[in-house]
């Protein structure tokens, strides 16, 4: 998968995208991620990106100009250019999974007030919103997405890591899990786990998953 990303702030992806399985599938050539630095495309002596709002109103926006070459010159045929701001589809790991399945994406990540709304009407294939909350830039969400479809990527993870038994992926939250020791300050592990009885530990881990899933997000019901 080819991903780029678009942004006023490129030096905050150094760290979170070269570590652990994001970097694995960087080096094993499952992803080709590229960062891209918004103010290469404004030309003007300040190379300016942002102006204030028609109509007037607090803050600054960002220019079409400099979007709109620069993801003229950055998105291909098949590649999905997505809009990070607070006005998207909240992403979730049924978008993750969505995502995973194209072949490039291009990652807009807003500053200020927001994007001039002619590169949303015009360029804009997708918009997505990592919460309802707001955030200084759209570098934070970028990563957040990049890291969640990134381990949905085939090969990305490795046998010992599993995508398939995870929170989400059944639409549920993940059951209690434990690990040695069996007793630990007086605190036993469940003894089903300890039975090696395969079918009774999965219906209790599936019992488990609903009822967690009830109390805490009844909303994924
Ligand atoms: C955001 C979010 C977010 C809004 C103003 C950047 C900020 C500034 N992006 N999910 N929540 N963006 O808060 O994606 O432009």
């Amino acid at each position: 998968m080819k991903i780029d990303v678009l942004t006023l702030f490129p030096g905050m992806f150094a760290g979170p995208l070269d570590e652990s399985i994001v970097k694995r599938a960087r080096q094993a050539g499952l992803l080709d991620l590229r960062i891209h630095n918004l103010r290469d495309y404004a030309h003007d002596r300040h190379r300016t990106v942002d102006d204030r709002p028609f109509g007037g109103g607090p803050g600054m926006l960002l220019k079409p100009e400099p979007l709109f070459e620069a993801i003229e010159a950055l998105a291909g045929e098949q590649t999905r250019v997505i809009l990070l701001s607070p006005a998207g589809r909240v992403f979730n790991q049924a978008v993750a999974r969505e995502l995973a399945q194209q072949t490039a994406l291009l990652f807009v990540s807003g500053h200020y007030e927001g994007f001039d709304e002619r590169v949303r009407e015009q360029l804009a294939d997708d918009e997505l919103s990592i919460g309802d909350y707001v955030l200084t830039n759209g570098a934070l969400p970028a990563m957040v997405i990049i890291d969640a479809v990134t381990r949905l990527l085939p090969g990305a993870l490795g046998d010992d890591e599993s995508a398939h038994e995870e929170s989400f992926s059944q639409g549920l939250l993940e059951y209690p899990q434990y690990t040695r020791p069996a007793e630990f300050r007086g605190l036993q592990v469940p003894e089903v786990l300890l039975s090696g009885n395969h079918a009774e530990i999965a219906r209790w881990r599936a019992e488990q998953a609903r009822q967690r899933t009830k109390e805490r997000r009844p909303d994924l019901m």
